[in-house]
């Protein structure tokens, strides 16, 4: 069958080389990924990957789960990722398949997620000459990966593959994409196996001076109140422990960023909480407003979390360490910048001052005193005895019900910006979003990929009604693949943060977003029936509509052992609280 209408484009069927010595190009990619452990493939086939497909079904090592969305596949890579710190891995086929996955590169490229995409193409003879889905993948890939091939030939497989897997996994990790011809999947490589597949030599990365170990650590004596900001790069670099031991050790309140949330166990007499102008707690941005020293550690100044900087800023210098040089001083001016490994400076840092001696001071332990006294001060109301319920208590609820170590993947909407708020995370790993994209429909994807990854754990996708309705038909996948994921999804038949938004700067004016609609089928005015569509697609569901149901559906959802979806019905009227001014001072608290 010629699908493109070129002349030899079968010259060598599947069967055909299986037969000789040599190894295809798909063959060896396949045999490439099986080497660095990759035990799973996401992903829709279609004419142009198919010889990648067919690859795997002789890895034996490789299971392939098929989606019935290319960006499910890619969020599902992404989610894997996250939970092992390893590299997921999704393909495509050309054309429309492969733009899909646009949206999944750049989501994960913002969080610096390692995650390989691999994309059919047309075969290289067709390629410009706008074929039946030829789409220019590498050009529209390349903004929002950290890199894109097109492998033109066969026997550039193996230089390609190696050198992209080298850069997904090293220095401020990423995303790639391999765009892969029809022509060059099925081209026959003569390769040196041994060589090939030998292990890559280990990675050297930048490392502080003693000098600016030094510095940093005399800026911290000689502050009055410091603080630790921490980001994403912590959970990156897996360097959660050595972390919370120079806390301890130094007695410093440490606020988040919104990627650092879990890297702090949140009940810890040491965490204050986020900063941020969205994503925050009230003691978050307090604590960084008291201090006069703030040490950032694996994070990148988001716009979003320092608020304008010139209130951020005002009064307190910066210490910013960032594996990634170009961060650095990139949204805020520092006192002292340094690009090093974030692990390896922690425990540097911590080594040193062990030398000196130190110890915490009776003035030092009293402000931690007060930072207990200001957490139950400040706390955000949760429970409440209104109908329909708050998003605020039915995520209370769902924390206290989960445990401690669950997995929660977060979509985009109000649902999402009080789970940030008022979900507490322990472990690094366990408080998925993408921080950055908030790309609406990626956690149903992500909680699959992270079930996968690790099935002991509970993998939770809590989101808002708008958001599963961008992912809904994987339901389908999680039922047919049997991964025992849970879904939470917060109705409020809105674009909820959207209608905040037209209420609070748009003087209440509305327009597109309501999402209810009478259903005549099912009787009932919410529009799209959740729990009907689910079952629908053999996922077990229910309603809930106080807040005192939510444990036993919880119950009932975990007891099952399979896909699941509770459905609540929260508030329409609810809001966030959120920064009126677009500084961390100005945040309005709501109820
Ligand atoms: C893919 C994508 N499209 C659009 C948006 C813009 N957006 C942000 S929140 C939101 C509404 C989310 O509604 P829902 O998921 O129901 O959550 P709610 O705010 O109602 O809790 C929209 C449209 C987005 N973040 N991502
Ligand atoms: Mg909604």
């Amino acid at each position: 069958m010629a699908l493109w209408g070129i002349e030899k484009e079968d010259e060598l069927t599947a069967s055909e080389q299986r037969g000789t010595h040599k190894l295809t190009a798909a063959q060896l990619l396949v045999k490439f990924l099986e080497s660095k452990g990759v035990t799973q493939l996401y992903g829709i086939p279609g004419a142009g990957i198919l010889p990648v497909y067919d690859a795997v079904i002789d890895s034996g090592r490789i299971e392939s789960y098929n989606v019935r969305h290319e960006q499910t596949a890619i969020f599902m890579a992404d989610g894997y990722s996250r939970t092992t710190g390893k590299v997921g891995v999704c393909a495509a086929t050309s054309g429309p398949g492969a733009t899909n996955f646009l949206t999944g590169l750049y989501s994960a490229y913002c969080d610096s997620v390692p995650l390989l995409a691999l994309t059919g193409q047309v075969p290289t003879g067709l390629l410009g000459k706008d074929a039946f889905q030829e789409a220019p993948m590498v050009q529209m890939a390349r903004p929002v990966a950290k890199a894109a091939y097109l492998v033109e030939k066969a026997e550039d497989m193996p230089r390609i593959v190696k050198e992209a897997w080298r850069l997904m996994t090293t220095g401020r990790k990423g995303p790639v994409l391999l765009d892969l011809p029809l022509d060059v999947q099925k081209g026959l490589v003569d390769v040196n196996l041994d060589e090939f597949l030998a292990p890559d030599e280990p990675e050297v990365l930048p490392q502080a001076s003693q000098e600016q170990v030094k510095q940093a650590w005399e800026m911290i004596q000689a502050a009055e109140y410091p603080v630790f900001l921490v980001g994403g790069g912590i959970v990156l670099a897996n360097a959660a422990e050595e972390l919370r031991e120079l806390a301890e050790l130094l007695q410093i309140p440490v606020v988040s960023s919104l990627m650092g949330k879990d890297c702090f166990p949140n009940d810890h007499m040491l965490y204050a909480g986020m900063m941020g102008t969205m994503c925050q707690t009230p003691l978050g941005n307090k604590t960084i407003l008291d201090s006069d020293l703030v040490v950032n550690l694996g994070g990148r100044f988001d716009g979003r979390s320092t608020g304008a900087v010139s209130v951020f800023k005002e009064g307190r210098k910066i210490v910013h360490v960032n594996l990634d040089e170009k961060e650095l001083g990139r949204h805020v001016t520092t006192e002292l910048a340094i690009a090093a490994d974030i692990k390896e400076f922690i425990r540097q840092l911590t080594a040193l001052i062990r030398e000196s001696g130190y110890q915490a001071d009776a003035k030092t332990t009293h402000k931690i005193v007060k930072l207990g006294e200001d957490r139950v001060k400040l706390a955000r109301q949760t429970e409440f005895d209104t109908f329909p319920m708050k998003p605020q208590q039915a995520i209370a609820e769902l924390r206290k019900c989960l445990e401690r170590d669950a997995i929660v993947t977060l979509d985009c909407g109000i649902s999402q910006i009080w789970a940030t708020q008022l979900f507490d995370a322990y472990e690094p790993g366990t408080f998925m979003i993408t921080g950055r994209a908030g790309t609406m429909g990626w956690g149903l994807g992500a909680a699959m990929g992270a079930k996968l990854a690790k099935p002991e754990a509970q993998s939770v996708n809590l989101l808002g009604d708008a958001s599963l309705g961008m992912s809904l038909q994987d339901l389908a996948t999680a039922a047919k693949h049997n991964i025992p994921v849970i879904v939470v999804v917060l109705n409020n038949s809105l674009f909820g943060l959207i209608r905040q938004q037209q209420n609070l700067l748009y003087d209440r004016r509305w327009i597109s977003t309501e999402l209810d609609y009478e259903n005549v089928e099912m009787g009932h005015n919410r529009g799209l029936d959740f729990v009907a569509t689910a079952k629908g697609m053999g996922v077990g569901a229910e309603l809930v509509e106080k807040p005192e149901e939510i444990k036993e559906a919880l119950a009932r959802a975990f007891a099952s052992n399979r896909p699941y979806l509770i459905e609540v019905l929260v508030d329409p009227t609810a809001v966030c609280s959120v920064s009126m001014d677009g500084t961390i001072k100005g945040v309005v608290e709501s109820v």
